[in-house]
Parts: structure tokens; C-alpha cells; sequence
């Protein structure tokens, strides 16, 4: 009789931190968006993006972003690399880069992200337009 108790109780117990949790997140459920999908062909050039949860249509504004990568593969230029230097965002949820554009075309701009409390990294590809 203890025993079973005992059992119930903890069952309890679980059943409450689990009701206790947020709605189950998925990290596909994270997106990168450019604020602005071109840039002048130039040096410094400032490229902007927002990690948005799709579900909640919020901006994440913790998130570590840990790699990124700017070239021309989506001009057939894989080998046409560009040094990303991260620059402090205007407001939460967004992040900014400064690079160099060499050169007129579609650069892609590769992101990971770490969100907080999601397992797994957000990996997205953006296509970026560099004009004249
Ligand atoms: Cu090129």
C-alpha cells in the first residue's frame, strides 16, 4: 500500500513537470531572414538578419551564432570567399556582418545558430544580390 503510494505520487509529480514546460519547440521551427536581400558591390558592407521562431513569429534574441561562411556558389564561384566580421545589430533578434562585396552577383551567405533550450543548430543558406 505504501509502495503504490509512494509510485502514485511520484507519477503526479511527473505528470506536473510536464504540464509544466513550454509547447515543444523544434529547432527546424528556427529561421534566418535577410532584412535586406541586396547589397551596393563595395567594401563594408553591412548584411543584416533576424532569427525569427516561425511558430511564434518572434525574433530570438539570444541565440550564439557560431559559423558563417560568404562566397559565390550560387554563381559558380564556390572559391570566391569573403571574411565575415560580426558587428553589433541595431535591435534584439538581429545580427550583422560586415564584408567585403568584390564583386556584382549572388553571394550566399551560410549561418549556424545555437538557440537556447533547443537541441541541435539552426543552418540556414542565404542568397544575397551584390548590384552596381
Ligand atoms: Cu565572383
Amino acid at each position: 500500500m505504501k509502495t503504490a503510494n509512494f509510485v502514485c505520487a511520484a507519477a503526479v509529480a511527473l505528470i506536473g513537470l510536464a504540464a509544466a514546460r513550454p509547447a515543444s519547440a523544434d529547432i527546424k521551427d528556427y529561421e534566418f531572414q535577410l532584412v535586406e536581400p541586396t547589397v551596393q558591390v563595395g567594401n563594408d558592407r553591412i548584411v543584416t538578419v533576424r532569427l525569427l521562431n516561425k511558430k511564434t513569429g518572434k525574433p530570438v534574441t539570444d541565440a550564439v551564432i557560431f559559423a558563417t561562411r560568404l562566397d559565390m556558389a550560387p554563381d559558380a564561384m564556390e572559391e570566391m570567399v569573403t571574411k565575415v566580421t560580426p558587428v553589433p545589430a541595431g535591435e534584439p533578434g538581429s545580427y550583422s556582418f560586415k564584408a567585403r562585396f568584390s564583386m556584382e552577383g549572388r553571394w550566399q551567405l551560410s549561418l549556424g545558430a545555437k538557440v537556447q533550450g533547443e537541441t541541435g543548430t539552426v543552418d540556414n543558406k542565404l542568397v544575397i544580390t551584390a548590384q552596381k
